[in-house]
């Protein structure tokens, strides 16, 4: 068996657009109304995935879920021209893309079992992600259908859970028994914690790992409260580095000393709130950057182009990188349609450690297929919605339609419905 990382990223729905839904995600509320250009949003996430590609990883993907949640509408007594605006924009958003919220993975080698075991993320604390879970499960066990996965269904909502935003793994290497790290929020000021700390427990006893060897840690208030509604906001895991900001955790000490006596080779590399503050960590989404290991040894972190834009974060990483430090190389995606509602280059991805062998191929893309959706987006996907356009028939037409080509290109059909 080879594990190898392989990056999931969610392929951005026709649907995507700016209805401002997320509270306590600033980027989010900032774009509240604005014009969204689906299409240049997918082709923007197919570049990064060409980006991983070219670094010499494996990618994958997963595809937008049915639009709008008709089911889900029914279940509220309504349908879609009969929702007020906000309900419709609720059932309207594309928000399944940002999949490192679709489920939280333990890699086989941290498992009783030996399995790969991924649990479907609850979202509950959101209705716009409430409804996700279904048809995300749905695709999960079809992707992951084979003997080297367990795959669970959600933990029971009473305890939100938001996936793999608040999980982090250290090992020496991929294929190594590493420590998971379950990062959950308390209380956070004006805005929601998301992620419980019984769900995290659930995860741990649900995934079969070694009580030593899982880590369970609270957000910041600080933090939460700046705008880091999910823990990938500012901190990210590879291998065995710690690449966060020193404001992230509660308890900042208490998870490094931890981190230090079980992770073999632990490493931190830390951001000074003195040198990069928050508010621009969050602004730039510095740490929602995709940490890697290429098969050249080579350490690089593929970050949003806002990070080169903001003046505190380009000077960290020039700093960084003359320092001669753990991250040798960055590179730079540009994905701001999906950043203008929050979701970085990490947020786009579910990171899976596993043996490429044992996914069904449909989800996994080299150069070729990654042409053949260029096409079928280019050609169907909606040039740009107006929140005020969601509930139009021709909207709706089309981005059902648009959905549907990319599933027959994809040999996905069988996913249609969910
Ligand atoms: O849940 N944005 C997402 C962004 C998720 C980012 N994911 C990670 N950090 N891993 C969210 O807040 C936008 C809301 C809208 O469509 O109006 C939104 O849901």
């Amino acid at each position: 068996m080879s594990i190898r990382e392989i990056n999931f990223d969610g392929i951005v729905g026709p649907s995507h657009n700016y209805a401002g839904l997320s509270l306590g995600n600033l980027a989010s509320a900032r774009n509240a109304g604005q014009v969204s250009h689906p299409r240049a949003a997918a082709l923007q996430g197919l570049d990064k995935m060409r980006s991983i590609l070219a670094l010499g990883l494996v990618q994958g993907l997963f595809v937008p879920q049915p639009r709008p949640a008709r089911g889900w509408l029914a279940g509220l007594g309504t349908t879609v021209d009969g929702a007020d605006a906000t309900l419709a924009a609720n059932a309207m958003s594309a928000s399944a893309m940002w999949a490192a919220n679709a489920a939280t993975v333990s890699p086989a080698p941290d498992t009783a079992d030996g399995k790969c075991h991924l649990t479907v993320a609850n979202l509950k604390t959101m209705p716009h992600r409430s409804h996700e879970w279904p048809a995300t499960l749905a695709q999960l066990r079809v992707a992951f259908g084979s003997e080297a996965f367990a795959v669970h269904g959600p933990v029971p909502p009473a305890f939100g859970d938001e996936g793999a935003a608040n999980h982090m793994r250290l090992a020496p290497s991929h294929g190594e028994a590493g420590v998971e790290v379950f990062v959950y929020g308390v209380s956070a000021g004006p805005f929601p914690a998301r992620q419980h700390f019984e769900a995290s427990k659930a995860l741990s006893r649900l995934h079969r790992l070694d009580p030593a060897r899982a880590i369970f840690i609270a957000q910041s208030e600080e933090a939460i409260a700046a705008g880091a509604f999910h823990n990938d906001v500012v901190a990210v895991a590879n291998g065995p580095v710690l690449f966060a900001h020193e404001k992230a955790f509660a308890e900042r000490d208490v998870l490094l000393a931890e981190l230090a006596a079980k992770v073999d080779g632990f490493e931190l590399v830390e951001v000074a709130d003195a040198d990069v503050p928050l508010a621009d960590a969050i602004k730039s989404y510095l740490f929602n950057a995709q940490l890697v290991t290429a098969p050249d040894g080579v350490m690089t972190l593929v970050a949003p182009t806002e990070c080169r834009d903001t003046p505190s974060v380009a000077a960290w990483i020039e700093r960084h990188l003359a320092s001669n430090g753990a991250i040798r190389r960055v590179d730079y995606v540009d994905v701001r349609q999906s950043m203008a509602n929050g979701g970085g280059p990490a947020c786009q991805r579910l990171r899976v450690a596993c043996d490429p062998a044992d996914v069904d191929p449909r989800f996994l893309v080299d150069e070729a297929k990654l042409d053949r959706l260029t096409a079928v987006i280019s050609r169907a996907w909606p040039d740009e919605i107006a929140v005020a356009d969601l509930q139009a028939d021709a909207v709706i037409a089309n981005v059902e339609r648009a959905r549907a080509a990319l599933l027959e290109a994809l040999d996905l059909t069988k996913l249609a419905s969910g």
